[in-house]
């Protein structure tokens, strides 16, 4: 990987903040757009603007064309059986959202419903509110102290009440990437729906879902590098169509009167209303970038500057790590002993360090650890170890100021 022609791509990472030069450590929560995708959405709009799957005319027929191009390049990056087994949305929590709902006539009192300590609102809430509708349980698999899912526990919580497993591919928060291939296993020997909750795994590793087996598998494009307010939920295709239909509107029909509507056939039918058009054709182009840069050379790359990160970091002494899994995604979630994470968060911004701190999303996670929140580096392979030199240096810094 040529580490300045990949830079040159992400036009934002060239500038300065507050006097100094950018680092952008903060991209569990968004991705950096390569040009290429900001190009295609803005020539989208020059070029080819129109509403999609119903007009005759050039331009609509274009724009159709680039958006289904874009869910089949979707359908490849996951390797799904088939196109209409992937549905747009606008992100991971759209996603999540319309599978809980979708299971609404499905579930009933009693049924339960298995998620873990490590999830993202996104993957609990959908849930809790299918629980109250449904009168199903909502059961939490537990955590050891390194952030790694105690699965013998969850073994032991599989029965046949077990209705939904619902997981994330990685933490967003302490990187830890879950087991999910052996959950994926142990909750189909109970007969339970599996979803994936895969906003952090899309971006920095290889995901095939037939190999997985999973039912659904959400993510989101702003993980992607590509633009936000758009994603992707896909689904088995018989799994999809025993879903409840989500939102009503046009494209998700087929006939409707005032006595009856019927549904339009995958994946139109959970699609209903004008779609975000250019964030499609710009995800379609995201993956193309990925594919470019090829996700083995992501992974080694994001893992290299994991372990420099690390070594750095080992350094200062009164560092507390939360996620210490062997398996981890290059996530580094941390406190300074003593001092608030906001407060070093504040401090790093001033010295043009951009990370993320407080509960991440991830509440419960919080409560478990007994903590306010972590100050949370997330690496990119476009980061440099320039810039983890400077990170520790602010670091040192803002250390030297608070204490
Ligand atoms: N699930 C996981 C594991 C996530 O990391 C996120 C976003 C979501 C779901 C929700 O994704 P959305 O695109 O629908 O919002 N995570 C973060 C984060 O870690 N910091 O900001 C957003």
């Amino acid at each position: 990987m040529n580490i300045e022609e990949v830079r040159a791509d992400f036009p934002i990472l060239d500038q300065n903040i507050n006097g100094r030069p950018l680092v952008y450590f903060d991209n569990a929560a968004t991705g950096q757009t390569p040009t290429k995708v900001i190009d295609s959405i803005s020539d989208y709009y020059r070029e080819e603007n129109a509403n999609i799957h119903r007009g005759v005319h050039y331009l609509s027929q274009k724009a159709t064309d680039a958006y289904e191009e874009a869910r089949a390049k979707i359908k490849d990056y996951i390797n799904a059986a088939q196109i209409e087994e992937i549905i747009f949305t606008s992100g991971t929590t759209m996603g999540i959202n319309l599978v809980a709902n979708g299971l609404n006539s499905r579930l009933k009192k009693g049924d339960e419903i298995i998620i873990s300590t490590l999830e993202h609102h996104a993957n609990i809430v959908p849930w809790q509110m299918l629980c109250d509708r449904t009168g199903a349980v909502l059961k939490v698999i537990p955590l050891h102290r390194d952030g790694t899912l105690d699965m013998i526990t969850f073994h032991k919580m599989l029965n046949d009440k077990v209705a939904v497993v619902a997981i994330s591919h990685i933490s967003n928060t302490l990187g830890t990437i879950n087991p999910i291939k052996e959950i994926i296993n142990a909750a189909q020997g109970v007969a339970a729906l599996t979803l994936i909750d895969g906003a952090q795994a899309t971006p920095h590793m290889k995901v095939d879902v037939q190999e997985l087996d999973c039912d659904f598998y959400v993510s989101s494009g702003h993980k992607m590098y590509g633009p936000t307010g758009v994603g992707f939920l896909y689904g088995k295709k018989n799994r999809l169509m025993e879903l409840d239909v989500y939102q009503g509107g046009g494209e998700m029909i087929d006939q409707v009167t005032f006595k009856k509507t019927t549904y339009a056939e995958l994946p139109h039918r959970f699609e209903a209303g004008t779609p975000n058009i250019a964030g499609g054709i710009g995800l379609g182009y995201a993956i193309d970038y990925i594919n470019e840069i090829g996700l083995n050379n992501i992974a080694d790359r994001e893992n290299e500057l994991l372990q420099y990160a690390m070594e750095k970091m080992s350094d200062f002494d009164d560092l507390i790590y939360f996620g210490q899994a062997k398996n981890k995604a290059s996530v580094i979630s941390f406190n300074v002993e003593g001092v608030h994470p906001y407060d070093i968060g504040v401090i790093l911004d001033k010295m043009g360090i951009a990370v993320r701190t407080g509960h991440h999303c991830t509440q419960p996670l919080m409560d478990y650890y007994e903590i306010p929140g972590t100050i949370r580096a997330s690496f990119s392979f476009y980061n440099t170890f320039e810039e983890i030199d400077l990170f520790i240096a602010a670091l040192k810094k803002a250390i030297d100021m608070l204490k």
